[in-house]
């Protein structure tokens, strides 16, 4: 028996920043509709998908600020996206800046949601692992203030059962910590979507340069392979306000190998068929957690005693 998911990777180009959120989603919707055109499942728009990527330049104005956010989702701008999956039998996963108020206080969040093939939403994730630095940089090339606009994710790693398996979500930096995929695979995952603004310049680290789209493959292939899952990486890719960004979205199987990759740095659909019972191979022999993984005896001190240190399990 098999469990096919097909799972289309939509890639976005540049948003400029005068780009309206009726014009972005105008472009989110004609990839859903080529992906069931296609035969898919589930299609994965990347981090941040509705707005230029804000946290590479300083805003001081609030309102402006709050302006690159979404105070509910769906929303009116964003509620075509929920009509058109609902009317196509197609899923969704979406990146946006969110803006919080449910603690009675404001809290802005980098945010993902998975969206089932009704057209609900079946859970939402917060990103953890936040890049950059809160106090800008003059005389960088850009920022990357994502630690100024975002607060740590306070949702952690959850799994859910969806689309025939457990499916989990990370946002852009993430992909980057073993971590995130561990936490994830522990739960059983079968399939991780992400999206991701990855600059081609690193100006705290110009010597990688060369290597990011290296590095892309290279985390996502090891978590994917690390892990017994299917991972799909979805870029906001090309030159946007300035900064380059990299593509090669791609789908990645749990044998670690690439099974489809982007080509061009616009808007591109990629379509990979998943079984999502190629994972089962994985998780039970060489990557059985249950018969194989000792973390008793990874020396993590947890706790020290004066009768010595107490190890992690
Ligand atoms: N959006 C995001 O998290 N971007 C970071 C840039 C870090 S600089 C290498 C990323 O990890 O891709």
């Amino acid at each position: 028996m098999s469990r096919i998911v097909t799972v289309g990777i939509a890639q976005m180009g540049p948003i400029a920043r005068s780009e309206s959120r009726q014009d972005v989603v105008a472009r989110l919707l004609a990839l859903m509709q080529d992906a069931a055109r296609m035969g898919c499942d589930l299609v994965v728009y990347t981090e941040a998908a509705l707005t230029a990527f804000f946290p590479h330049w300083l805003i001081t104005d609030e309102e402006e600020l709050d302006s690159y956010f979404e105070r509910a989702m769906p929303n009116p701008a964003v509620q075509p996206l929920f009509d058109a999956a609902a009317r196509l039998g197609i899923g969704f996963h979406l990146g946006y800046a969110e803006l919080d108020f449910s603690t009675g206080r404001k809290r802005r969040f980098n945010t993902s949601i998975l969206v089932g093939k009704d057209g609900g939403i079946i859970g939402k994730y917060r990103k953890v692992h936040l890049p950059g630095y809160v106090e800008p940089r003059p005389g960088e090339p850009f920022q990357n203030l994502e630690k100024r606009y975002f607060e740590v994710g306070d949702l952690g790693f959850p799994v859910w059962h969806a689309f025939g398996g457990r499916v989990g979500m990370m946002v852009c930096n993430d992909r980057r910590w073993p971590e995130a995929y561990r936490v994830m695979g522990l739960q059983g995952v079968e399939l991780v979507v992400l999206g991701y603004n990855t600059p081609v310049h690193n100006p705290a680290m110009p010597q990688t340069d060369d290597l990011g789209n290296f590095h892309n493959q290279l985390v996502m292939q090891a978590g994917a392979y690390q892990n017994g899952t299917f991972v799909a990486g979805v870029a906001k890719a090309g030159v946007e306000e300035g900064v380059d960004q990299i593509g090669q979205s791609c789908v990645i199987a749990p044998s670690g190998e690439l099974m489809v990759q982007c080509t061009t740095l616009g808007d591109e659909l990629q379509v990979a068929r998943c079984d999502l019972d190629l994972c089962t191979s994985y998780k039970t022999s060489i990557f059985n957690f249950e018969k194989h993984r000792r973390p008793e005896h990874y020396g993590l001190i947890v706790e020290r005693t004066g009768a010595g240190d107490v190890l992690g399990r």
